[in-house]
């Protein structure tokens, strides 16, 4: 059987919504972030030493990081769904966009929220100031540039097929539905970008993606 360790709110989401689209039973062991630090509890580096989501257990195999996750279950798992044809130009653009979206577009999404942490955390009077000059300094000139470098590309890529990879839904869909859901929570991502915002309508609709909702949970993204 196959344990998804689950954090609220939470990148183990996905791998949720892809057991979903390939109709696979699962069950969830669901873990719940500390409301001040918004870490996940010290119980899921029993599971995997980094104790991060999402991990999954599957009989004696554990998988940590979700490009590692999806592609342990497409290939295990499958049969050929949610993959374009190896050696297809489509399948390129699958095995990138698996990467971009965790090594590329949630790097300024991160910074973003812990930099917005600093300018509300907790300080002495004085130095709230100069805390929150530092971080809109590095918001403007680095954090918020990247992000809008990184949507105008999706945005670009999205106007040369219906799907990131290619004309056929894939799992590298559901790896960038996190950078664009995050995007949308606290990146600029509004009706400026009219086919990502267009595609986070297309996939909040998928069946699948409502049925890991209800199993999942309560998903809303850090602001
Ligand atoms: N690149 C990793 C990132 C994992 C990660 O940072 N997960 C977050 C949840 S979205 C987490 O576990 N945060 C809680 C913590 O670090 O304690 C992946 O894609 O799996």
């Amino acid at each position: 059987m196959i344990t998804v360790h689950h954090l609220n709110n939470s990148r183990s989401q996905r791998i949720l919504w892809l057991l979903e689209e390939l109709g696979l039973g699962y069950e969830i062991k669901k873990y719940q972030r500390d409301p001040h630090s918004m870490l996940a509890p010290p119980e899921l580096r029993a599971v995997h030493p980094l104790g991060k989501a999402p991990v999954i257990t599957d009989g004696d195999v554990t998988v940590a990081e979700s490009g590692a996750v999806i592609e342990y279950l497409v290939e295990r798992y499958g049969n050929g769904r949610l993959v374009p044809p190896a050696g297809s130009a489509d399948k390129r653009r699958y095995t990138y966009f698996l990467h971009f979206a965790e090594g590329t577009a949630m790097a300024p999404l991160l910074m973003k929220l812990v930099f917005d942490r600093v300018e509300t955390s907790p300080m002495p009077f004085f130095a709230r100031p100069i805390a929150r000059s530092i971080s809109q300094k590095v918001k403007g000139s680095y954090i918020m540039p990247q992000i809008r470098q990184h949507l105008d590309f999706m945005e670009a890529e999205l106007g040369k097929s219906a799907w990131f990879a290619g004309d056929e839904f894939t799992a590298a869909d559901i790896q960038l539905s996190f950078a664009l859901e995050a995007s949308a929570a606290r990146g600029g991502l509004g009706a400026n970008y009219p086919k990502l915002s267009a595609f986070l309508g297309r996939i909040h609709a998928r069946p699948a993606y409502q049925r890991a909702l209800e199993r999942g949970g309560k998903y809303e993204l850090l602001k």
